[in-house]
């Protein structure tokens, strides 16, 4: 093949996604209660061995795209459109005004805010730190970002502890550390009460982010289900405020089965929004795009979704790749990313319609129809055959998946 010169690269990149094809119309996305995350677009592909590949972007561009996508709903960290030393002030006011101005002429609504406790220097020693001017800082930062989530319109607060823990045991009392975050999400509540009702508006869905490992050593707090224990521990002052915002890599990091996390988190009736991406199994916190890597747990994941009437917030929290460019983070890595997600979604639909795996399952929960008591022999006899539908049904989703139950042609 000839080299491709700079000038005819994104044509190239373009006239590629075209044969693709799959793509939804922006009107269609919007159907779905998707969320792009402002860091996740002006993310600029550093890390600890990365230098920057991306120039910066500002709201207002990322605001612009995801509208023109049709990705109808935006996040963000406090800090990642108000500078820190503005928080708070009327400077923070008037850059509100201009969000609120970019949201309304793009038709993107403001969904979810989240304080970044973990980034800035101040935040050396995590969100519930020994010194009480630092906690107090923690909760200035919680209560301004509820106030900013009200300012906006926005119905959902995530708080990631991030650099709850520690690097080296026995410098930090696990249980004093853990009190300290009830409190500041104590603040986050009890503040949000006093807006809402200023403001005659809903007390926003307080939800906790867990992950395993990264930046901390040890983390104090690191799955949804000890998230789920933390607001069940009789700690918190409004628990009914408080929910939970798994990452489906964050699950898979520590080795668990995303789907059974959630299946957990919808037990507890916890499960308020859910951050969509991919990666692998123990591994650190890579954030690729959902559906690039796991499509068929994925898909199960919907399913059970689908299954429990949880149609949302997405929050589309994964990094585009170091080697897209300004131009593929949109053109590419958000477009591509909302449409698996889509055609993920609509097959997890398919899979809940389909006759074999209907007939299946309802078989499965019929029985054999023998009562044999506790005749253990007799009663794994009377339902051998019918337990083979387990491997069956795991068949019959990768058909679903790669479109064989539409009627592809086998290969002779
Ligand atoms: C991560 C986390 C964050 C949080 C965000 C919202 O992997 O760094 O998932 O992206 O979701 O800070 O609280
Ligand atoms: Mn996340
Ligand atoms: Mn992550």
């Amino acid at each position: 093949m000839e080299p491709v010169p700079p000038h005819r690269q994104q044509a190239l990149v373009e006239r590629l996604s075209r044969m693709c094809g799959g793509s939804f119309s922006p009107g269609r996305r919007r159907e779905y209660f998707i969320s792009g995350p402002q860091w996740a677009a002006a993310y600029q592909g550093q890390a600890l061995f990365y230098a920057p590949t991306r120039e910066p972007v500002t709201y207002a561009d990322v605001i612009r795209e995801f509208g023109r996508l049709g990705i109808g709903h935006w996040t963000t960290h406090d800090s990642d459109v108000i500078a820190t030393e503005d928080l708070g002030t009327d400077r923070q006011a008037a850059e509100i005004e201009r969000i609120r101005t970019a949201l309304a002429a793009h038709g993107v609504a403001c969904s979810m805010v989240t304080t970044e406790t973990f980034f800035n220097a101040a935040f050396a020693a995590g969100p519930a730190p020994e010194a009480p001017e630092l906690r107090e800082y923690v909760r200035f930062r919680v209560r301004n970002t509820v106030d900013i989530g009200h300012e906006l319109g926005a119905r959902y607060a995530v708080y990631w502890p991030g650099s709850l823990g520690y690097f080296v045991q026995g410098a930090v009392d696990e249980m004093q550390s853990l009190e300290w975050y009830a409190e500041a999400i104590d603040a986050a509540c009890e503040r949000d009460v006093e807006v809402a009702a200023r403001k005659g508006r809903p007390t926003l869905r307080h939800c906790l982010e867990a992950k395993p490992f990264e930046p901390q050593a040890e983390i104090l707090l690191p799955t949804t289900d000890a998230m789920l224990a933390f607001i069940a521990s009789g700690r918190l002052a409004h628990p009914d405020m408080v929910g939970v915002n798994p990452e489906y890599l964050h699950e898979l990091m520590w080795g668990g089965a995303p789907r059974a996390a959630l299946a957990r988190a919808l037990l507890a009736g916890k499960l308020w929004h859910i951050d969509i991406n991919d990666g692998y199994r123990l591994k650190h916190d890579v954030d690729i795009a959902v559906g690039m890597v796991n499509p068929l747990d994925w898909l199960n994941v919907l399913v059970l979704l689908r299954s429990q009437g949880f149609e949302g917030p997405f929050n589309l929290d994964f990094k585009p790749l170091r080697t897209t460019s300004n131009w593929g983070v949109f053109a590419v890595s958000f477009a591509t990313a909302v449409d698996r997600f889509i055609t993920l979604w609509e097959i997890a639909g398919d899979v809940a319609e389909d006759p074999v795996i209907r007939e299946a399952t309802d078989a499965l929960k019929a029985g054999s129809g023998v009562s044999a008591s506790s005749d253990a022999k007799t009663l794994f006899e009377a339902n051998k055959e019918l337990l083979t539908l387990h491997e069956l049904i795991g068949h019959r989703l990768f058909q679903i998946l790669v479109g064989l139950h539409r009627g592809r042609a086998v290969f002779d």
